[in-house]
């Protein structure tokens, strides 16, 4: 321990602890901007700063020492904190009231609790065009306050590198190498740096005008769907806490925003469960492209794509739950219904900015018919609510519309890291034995750890699962895999830290939240919450599932499910 005063307040801490966690123990708020926590910590902006002796020093990676005695409020660190401030806003494009992220950005927060109110020292400024070529990340350099906080979360978290510092002095610039517009890129679409970006620099393709274009289209028949993440942040947006679940909510609100149909992605994702579930036994039994690796995620997907193409046959060909369910709404619910399937609009709300490329790709359509055609995030959802007017938070509860409203405690779950894999071993388990699983919740595959094993008795045979989330863990699974350390039968992989829980379309949480609570815990236990509170928590037990093989699919893996469920990439 080491001891040191702050404003005068003793304060003992752990060797390592830097001064702003010290003072944070304490109460002592210093602002930040640059710092991320266990993300980024470079003291590049020295908003942080304060007094130690003669010099001010960014406390955020001034490491406390014994005897040290620091000053956090003094004229002489308010006026530096301030022309720190003044300074970025110098140079960046301020059109506050018109920016995607009005009243939740942290250059704002910061100005105004510094009371800045006019600039000493405006001048040239740099100009950028925005690049708005992705189908997922917009980026607008003019409003970039070069923290760096994306890149550390592109090159550290996700081991992606699709983006870094350009440029000199005046000139420097966050950007793809040779200043190529991120479509162009590796960049996965994981919508992560836009989480990380403290104000409106990074932020989604917008897609909210085409759907509401859509609902108010009398040929058009729009028929909506929700992921499973969704439901435990949506709430957020109408300033409800971290981790409250919404679902009953969030489908009135969407009745209320004018879908004709309101279905739940949840109804996929147990679809999923009896594909991607009857394509593991195969495998297993002819022990071919094993571990089966999950391909539900966008950016996990793309990641192989770029990174890792030899494993791309590994890869289940399930299509993802939406789409799954995209398809199905346009062949068998609207044979069921009479529409032709061309005016039938499928959207699909998700936590995620990737979703918005999967949507688009040429794998995931039948019939020159995309089967998702437009993808919102949670966050564009919040948007058309507040347009539209409706008062979120006394709203009743209403429940999803029928063939595809209902899903199981095992589809809910996909939302958080582990999820899919314990939703399949709950099917796979009970499939195989034909014994009943007595206790469905396998902790093994739960939690924030980086990457998480489980073994599970399958009539003799050891079957051995593994779980990635974030890529840089993806990776180091996948290149245990490769130099033989470690061998698996099935492996899931959620590109975003968290799972789609903490996916790229979820609200933003700013680095104060951050720092305080771990919003992927939060939200998953939502998550746990939701699957406990349902009466069927087994997707090969889901009544609707059993329907719809009945009569349409035939089997899990049937010709029929082939040409309408399934998929395949290539290298
Ligand atoms: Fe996910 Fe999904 S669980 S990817 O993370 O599999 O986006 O929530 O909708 O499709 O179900 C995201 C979340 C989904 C899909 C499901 C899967
Ligand atoms: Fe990197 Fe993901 Fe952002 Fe692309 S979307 S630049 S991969 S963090
Ligand atoms: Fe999207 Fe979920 Fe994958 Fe993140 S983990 S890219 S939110 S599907």
């Amino acid at each position: 321990l080491v001891k040191l005063t702050i404003d005068g307040i003793e304060v003992e801490v752990p060797k390592g602890t830097t001064v702003l966690e010290a003072a944070r123990k304490i109460g002592v708020e210093i602002p930040t901007l640059c710092y991320l926590k266990e993300i980024n910590k470079v003291g590049a902006c020295r908003v942080c700063v304060v007094e130690v002796g003669p010099r001010l020093l960014a406390s955020c990676t001034l490491e406390a020492e014994n005897g040290m005695h620091v000053k956090t409020n003094t004229q002489k660190v308010r006026e530096a904190r301030r022309a720190v401030v003044e300074l970025i806003l110098s140079n960046h494009k301020r059109e506050c009231t018109t920016c995607i992220r009005s009243e939740n950005c942290e250059l704002q927060s910061v100005s105004k609790e510094l009371n800045i109110r006019d600039l000493r020292f405006e001048g040239e400024k740099t100009h950028e065009d925005i690049d708005s070529a992705s189908t997922s990340v917009v980026r607008d350099p003019e409003k970039c306050i070069l923290c760096g906080r994306c890149i550390a979360t592109c090159s550290e978290v996700q081991t992606v590198h699709a983006i870094g510092f350009a440029r000199r002095g005046f000139n420097t610039k966050v950007a793809p190498t040779f200043n190529r517009a991120l479509a162009n890129t590796v960049c996965v679409n994981c919508g992560q740096c836009i989480m990380a970006c403290p104000v409106g620099a990074l932020y989604e393709k917008e897609n909210i005008k085409e759907v509401w274009r859509a609902i108010s289209n009398p040929e058009k028949f729009v028929v909506v769907q929700t992921a499973p993440a969704v439901r435990v942040a949506l709430g957020e947006e109408f300033g409800m806490p971290i981790g409250t679940r919404v679902t009953g909510k969030m489908v009135a609100a969407l009745r209320r925003v004018g879908f004709d149909k309101v279905f739940d992605t949840d109804f996929g994702a147990d679809l999923t469960i009896m594909e991607e579930g009857t394509e593991l036994i195969s495998r297993l039994n002819k022990g071919e492209n094993l571990p089966l690796m999950t391909s539900c995620c966008p950016g996990w997907v793309k990641f192989v794509e770029h990174y890792y193409p030899e494993m791309i046959d590994n890869l289940s060909t399930c299509k993802s739950p939406s789409e799954m369910e995209g398809a199905l709404i346009k062949s068998y619910f609207a044979a069921k219904m009479g529409i032709d399937p061309k005016n039938i609009v499928t959207v699909s709300i998700m936590p995620c900015v990737g979703k918005k490329f999967e949507g688009q790709r040429e794998e995931l359509s039948h019939e020159g018919m995309q089967d998702v055609d437009i993808v919102l995030t949670t966050r564009e959802l919040a948007q058309m609510i507040k347009e539209a007017g409706i008062d979120f938070k006394n709203l009743p509860d209403e429940q999803f519309d029928n063939p595809f409203g209902e899903g199981t405690g095992a589809a809910v779950i996909f939302g958080a890291t582990g999820g899919v894999a314990e939703a399949a071993l709950r099917t796979v388990y009970e499939v195989i034995t034909g014994n009943d699983l007595d206790n469905v919740e396998i902790t093994a595959v739960r939690g924030v750890t980086g990457i998480k094993e489980a073994v599970i008795d399958l009539n003799g045979r050891q079957v051995k699962a593994a779980i990635a989330h974030g890529l840089s863990n993806a990776r180091r699974l996948l290149d245990m895999i490769k130099s033989g350390e470690r061998q698996y039968d099935f492996i899931e992989v959620m590109a975003c830290p968290g799972g789609c829980v903490t996916g790229g379309g979820q609200p933003i949480v700013d680095a104060k939240t951050r720092e305080k609570m771990d919003v992927r815990v939060e939200r998953a236990k939502a998550i746990y919450e939701e699957d406990r509170h349902l009466p069927i928590r087994k997707s090969h037990k889901n009544p609707d599932i059993t329907r719809i093989y009945e009569e349409f699919l035939g089997q899990p893996n049937s010709h029929k499910s082939h040409e309408l469920l399934h998929t395949h990439y290539v290298k």
